[in-house]
């Protein structure tokens, strides 16, 4: 049986993650490792952060603090962000790690020992103002393949071909602008020619990789392969393990080392577990059955299909065996925010542990999945995004599982009802769900998990037709058997969704096995859920997007980092009086402030007349107030809000339903009191979170100023009983 180890490119330790990766290396590895593992297949997730390199100590110059300070601090922070996600890795490690250094430097002294290495004294860039040596982002200039200006002297973030501070025109220096010189210096060279044939002949051969990845990969293959230095004048990083004078004090190479990250980290998390020799099968040929796949994004590119295979062919044979090249390379494209490229310096990003404040992880893996962009960069809209949440997740998934788990409730008290004979549309149903695991697996298998995300929404659309043709509210009244028949399949249906759901939407896979009260592990399969079997009353499993929530986003997290990128997306879709008077509520006493700043002072006073409110709502029309379901329910547990001492968090029981509801009643009730409390109950209205916890609709009550008094039907009617 096939054993796989994925990785995701290990993101540098110098700053948040953004949405961009998440969509870029993440969530497409995360997906596939939660299927393989629903299929029961041997898989290791690794990731941790990577370290060291220029990209750390430049962060570190540009706000003082020393190197260490900074990735002990975003090693936290992404770690933190990712679980938040629920990115499912295996180990989450970091080139911190001892065991880290000590094998990059193994790799550096076979390589040396082999003979593929060879020190060379070279003109290495150097500031005279800042009295340094100047390594790669630490030079800017004119990228000699493209002719993009103000490029690092790493990469060109432009066409993405890798660079030497010496071939850029125009070199200047990163941190004070002056024009650099040049100065002898030592270093450690890799001979990439030594290679060439080698990886030209196993990258032809890789014709399972993407197209793209492939073919940019030939091409600069093509064009030669050269020495490339591997050791850095930077006094952060990993020693070099040799005592040679001229190369005292200078560390390996970032990208020489990191790619090791992938091995010295699954040596760790094997150590941890105590199976330290495990780590060997998931890194060395030790059966032909090993699959190597590196989720990156398509900057990391040359890294991942040149060099680092270069590095292990550079190794030699490991003790235990030959090393494994990657199987496959699975890289992305880039995402932009509304049409213009993510930027940190401008704030004109999504960064995901804020996203993760105002909206559930589903919803963001959501919308990433519907626009990952695996074969061309794709765009992140906040309009686009409500409609796929609300149109899609809510309207579509959520309503049908809503339905299917009320109907049983309402209909057979909550037990699985026994089928009768099928008709066509039921036996469809079956032969759906089985084509749905079928298609949806090859589609995550061949990374396309667009796809793959949309063909389970099908079944969910399958679902609601399904439902709206058989008419269980109709057939009710007539036909027993034919409703038992539709919710039985109904329910087979929704079961189905919560093992197809779970690599993409984990929390609300984990919601619908709830609700359908399974204790069973999840498998990639389909299996019946029994009749007879008793499940839990409906809940909503996910809630709209409004325009309040993305306005709230906007204004309370990209707007305090840069006002004028909130500006523009607000102008985008917004009118600044709603803006103001919504960052108000939501955002209360700091909202003036940050409007302050987004709309440049002018900002509308507060209406402080004092007309009765009814004369400034005017005349409400009879069928709007119809819009609103007001409902007979009973309060069925009470407890303490997590975050607010005046509001009790409430389960109200409407009959085929459970809602939670937050309310303000601490002052006026005890918990006693309003257990088994009958009330009444906006049901329709839109849900909102109160400090951190959603209340699904609202209890209606008398509010004299002094004193609340909860309203409550006068005498005995059924639950879920309407008012009108
Ligand atoms: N840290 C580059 C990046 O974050 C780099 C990836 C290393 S993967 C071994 O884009
Ligand atoms: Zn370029």
């Amino acid at each position: 049986m096939v054993r796989y180890t994925v990785t995701s490119a290990l993101p540098y330790a110098n700053g948040p993650i953004h949405a961009g990766h998440l969509a870029g290396a993440y969530l497409p590895a995360d997906i596939f490792v939660r299927y393989l593992r629903l299929k029961g297949e041997e898989v290791i997730y690794i990731c941790g952060t990577d370290e060291h390199g220029t990209p750390i100590t430049f962060r570190a110059l540009k706000e003082g603090k020393s190197p260490r300070e900074i990735v002990d601090y975003y090693h936290e922070h992404i770690k933190t962000t990712f679980e938040r996600a629920k990115i499912s890795f295996d180990y989450f490690g970091r080139t911190e790690l001892p065991v880290h250094y000590r094998i990059s430097q193994e790799f550096f002294l076979k390589a040396l020992e082999n003979g593929h290495l060879v020190k060379k004294i070279k003109k290495q860039a150097y500031c005279e103002h800042d009295k340094m040596f100047l390594p790669d982002r630490y030079v800017i200039g004119t990228c000699p393949y493209c002719g993009a200006e103000n490029q690092r002297g790493d990469q060109c973030e432009v066409c993405g071909h890798p660079l030497t501070p010496e071939e850029l025109i125009n070199p200047r220096c990163n941190l004070c602008g002056s024009p650099i010189t040049f100065k002898d210096s030592a270093h450690y060279y890799i001979k990439m020619q030594n290679f060439e044939a080698t990886l030209k002949d196993w990258i032809q051969k890789q014709e399972h990789w993407k197209p793209n990845v492939r073919n940019t990969v030939l091409g600069w293959i093509e064009e030669g392969l050269e020495e490339r230095a591997i050791t850095r004048d930077l006094n952060w990083g990993i020693p070099v393990p040799l005592e040679d004078e001229d190369v005292r004090g200078k560390v390996l190479y970032v990208w020489f080392e990191a790619p090791i990250g992938y091995v010295s980290i699954t040596v760790e998390h094997f150590k941890r577990l105590g199976r330290e020799e495990e780590w060997k099968k998931f890194w060395l040929d030790l059966d032909g059955q090993t699959k190597i796949i590196h989720f990156i994004g398509k900057d990391n590119i040359p890294f991942h299909a040149i060099f680092w295979p270069a590095f292990l062919l550079a190794y030699g044979r490991h003790e235990d065996g030959r090393w494994l090249l990657p199987y496959d390379i699975p890289a992305n494209e880039y995402l932009n925010l509304e049409g213009r490229k993510f930027s940190t310096s401008r704030n004109w990003a999504i960064w995901v542990h804020e996203f993760l404040d105002a909206f559930p992880a589903d919803y963001l893996r959501y919308y990433l999945t519907a626009i990952m962009p695996e074969t061309r960069d794709s765009d992140f809209s906040f309009a686009d995004f409500k409609v796929k949440i609300n149109e899609e997740l809510v309207n579509n998934l959520g309503n049908f599982v809503h339905r299917a788990l009320t109907f049983v409730n309402r209909y057979f008290d909550g037990v699985v009802p026994e089928r009768g004979e099928l008709d066509d549309l039921d036996r469809q149903a079956f032969g759906e769900i089985q084509k749905a695991f079928e298609e949806t697996g090859a589609l995550i298998a061949q990374y396309r998990f667009k796809d793959a995300l949309k063909r389970v929404m099908e079944l969910a659309i399958f679902g609601n037709r399904y439902f709206d043709y058989q008419k269980p509210w109709k057939t009710a009244k007539t036909d027993r058997e034919r409703t038992a028949t539709t919710i039985n399949v109904s329910l087979q249906i929704v079961k189905a969704l919560g093992v197809l759901l779970e690599p993409f939407l984990p929390d609300a896979s984990e919601k619908i096995w709830h609700l359908l009260n399974i204790e069973e592990l999840r498998k990639w399969e389909f299996r019946e859920i029994k009749a007879g079997h008793r499940v839990r009353r409906a809940e909503i499993l996910f809630r709209k997007v409004t325009d309040e929530d993305i306005i709230a986003y906007i204004v309370g997290y990209i707007g305090k980092g840069n006002p004028e990128s909130a500006r523009l997306l607000l102008e985008k879709y917004y009118k600044k009086e709603d803006v103001v008077k919504i960052a108000r509520e939501r955002l209360g006493d700091e909202a003036d402030s940050v409007l302050r700043k987004i709309y440049g002072g002018k900002i509308e006073a507060v209406d402080k007349s004092g007309k009765k409110e009814a004369e400034k709502m005017g005349y409400v029309k009879f069928d709007e107030f119809m819009k609103l379901d007001l409902r007979v329910g009973k309060i069925v547990e009470v407890s303490d809000h997590p975050n607010a001492n005046k509001l009790y968090v409430v389960k109200v029981d409407l009959g085929d339903e459970v809602r939670q509801l937050v309310a303000g009643l601490k002052k006026y009730y005890s918990k006693d009191e309003l257990l088994n409390h009958y009330v009444i109950v906006i049901t329709n209205l839109e849900p909102k979170k109160l400090r951190g916890v959603e209340s699904q609709g609202m209890l209606l009550a008398a509010d004299d100023g002094k004193n609340v008094a909860l309203l409550m039907p006068d005498k005995e009617v059924k639950l879920g009983a309407r008012i009108r």
